[in-house]
């Protein structure tokens, strides 16, 4: 047995019995008590699902492993002192809980390499599909004709004992994973450049493999692709991505249908796609405010849009958040890498004012909970920045990072034999009752 794997059998153990006590002497113990307005706004707030990867703290931001993006930054492997994180130690870290060394990371590189080949028939499938179908149909699409290589799928059939589902589980999420950049690249390039193939380099990370399979070689870009890798890779279990992957695992569904319906909600425009809808809207913004350089009249006309926004009844996207409550530590990490990287860039210099225009309305309506921007508002603006123009992808790039948490999570879930996922519903007349109106 591989040492991950090892490992993550010692203390999945240990954890397993700790699961199992919970339930049978203390599974009366009351943990909150719920509302009816909870449960008719989305469950906000409400705790219902055992997540070990991440934390998102309302005040502070995501903790991965109780680690904050900025304490990551340091403590994490690198290949460079100056450079950032490798996405692989933040993966192992998520699946064991620990922080993992230098080579632990390379090594994971390395295997994820060498894991990393796609069945020729998802490039047929592909193929088959046309160009204007959105990547991420295309991307869920191939997600799940990979399915046919599901490991688990097949043990479960040949009937192996449910204390070792965990076992296929880790292979099938570590095959997904390492593919999930070659998939993505493919989808990049049949449709917004020539069609083709960029073969992977055995010599970069995972991350980097990315960017150089989507054409873009520079070590600037890698830095870029590592960070946004990073920071995209989990928000605790109730967001709807990791839900969605939890959820239908819950059926033991194999990993690649897990994941795929997760990517189906991470596809929705009030949650992923909403990296999307920032440039679109921004760009729509453009064409009206025009090209003035006097700052002080831009200004009066980005304030103007964005009020003419919410009078038609939209929201402004990148703004707002259903858990956090202070601007995102992950928009935040982007600013600071653009300070670090960009001398000057409109598109940035934009977003930039739209963080000092944004809350103050948003604040005055008086109903918004969070009025600060999250991650969707600034990775648009880097990508443009470094030619990546194309902005109906950038949910595929999302997706590819935020495999790194909702299937390290499904390891765990698979590791804790945690069951079906069932709540109740009720009517109407049931609310009424109990409303007592
Ligand atoms: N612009 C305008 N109005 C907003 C707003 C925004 N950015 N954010 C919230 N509101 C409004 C809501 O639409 C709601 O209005 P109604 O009561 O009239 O329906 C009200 O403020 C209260 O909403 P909330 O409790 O503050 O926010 P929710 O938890 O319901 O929703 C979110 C959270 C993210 C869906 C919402 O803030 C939003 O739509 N933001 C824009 C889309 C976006 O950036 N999504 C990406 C989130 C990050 C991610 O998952 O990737």
């Amino acid at each position: 047995m591989d040492q991950i794997k090892k490992k993550l059998l010692e203390k999945g153990e240990k954890e397993c019995a700790v699961v199992k006590r919970l339930i049978s002497e203390f599974g009366n113990v009351v943990v909150e008590s719920v509302n009816i307005d909870q449960i008719l706004t989305g469950m906000k707030g409400m705790t219902s699902l055992l997540t070990v990867t991440s934390k998102l703290d309302p005040e502070n931001g995501i903790r991965y492993r109780g680690y904050s993006i900025q304490e990551l930054q340091d403590k994490l492997p690198k290949t460079s002192p100056d450079g950032e994180p490798l996405p692989e130690g933040l993966f192992l870290l998520m699946l064991l809980g620990e922080l993992p060394t230098l080579e632990q990371t390379q090594s994971l590189s390395k295997e994820w390499f060498e894991r990393s080949h796609v069945p020729d028939h998802v490039k047929k499938v592909l193929d088959a599909m046309p160009l204007e179908a959105k990547p991420m149909t295309q991307f869920s699409t191939a997600i799940i004709s990979m399915a046919t290589d599901s490991l688990f799928q097949k043990a479960h059939r040949a009937g192996i004992s449910k204390n070792d589902y965990w076992d296929t589980t880790y292979e099938d999420v570590m095959n997904l994973i390492a593919r999930l950049p070659v998939v993505a690249a493919y989808i990049y390039r049949r449709t917004f450049k020539d069609g083709t193939f960029i073969e992977p380099d055995p010599k970069l990370d995972w991350a980097a493999n990315f960017a150089h399979m989507m054409g873009y070689d520079d070590e600037e870009i890698y830095r870029l692709f590592r960070m946004y890798m990073c920071i995209h890779a989990d928000h605790e279990g109730g967001n709807v991505s990791a839900h969605a992957t939890h959820l239908v695992g819950t059926a033991l569904s194999n990993p690649y249908y897990s994941y795929a319906a997760g990517m189906l909600g991470l596809a929705g425009p009030l949650h992923g796609y909403a990296n999307q809808e920032v440039m679109f809207w921004i760009y729509e913004m453009i064409k009206v405010i025009g090209d003035s350089d006097d700052k002080e009249e831009i200004r009066t006309q980005i304030e103007a849009y964005v009020r003419k926004t919410i009078s038609e009844g939209k929201v402004i996207p990148g703004y707002g958040h259903a858990v956090l409550r202070v601007t995102d530590p992950r928009f935040t990490a982007q600013q600071q890498f653009a300070e670090k990287y960009v001398a000057d860039d409109k598109l940035i210099n934009i977003v930039n004012m739209l963080y000092d225009i944004v809350p103050p309305i948003l604040k005055s309506l008086g109903k918004v909970k969070n009025p600060w921007p999250n991650v969707d508002a600034f990775s648009g603006a880097l990508l443009q920045h470094y030619g990546i123009s194309e902005y109906f992808f950038y949910t595929v790039m999302f997706g590819v990072s935020r495999a790194l948490g909702v299937l390290a999570q499904l390891i765990w879930d698979r590791m804790y034999n945690l069951p079906l996922e069932r709540p109740s519903s009720e009517t109407l007349e049931w609310f009424k009752e109990k409303a007592g109106i």
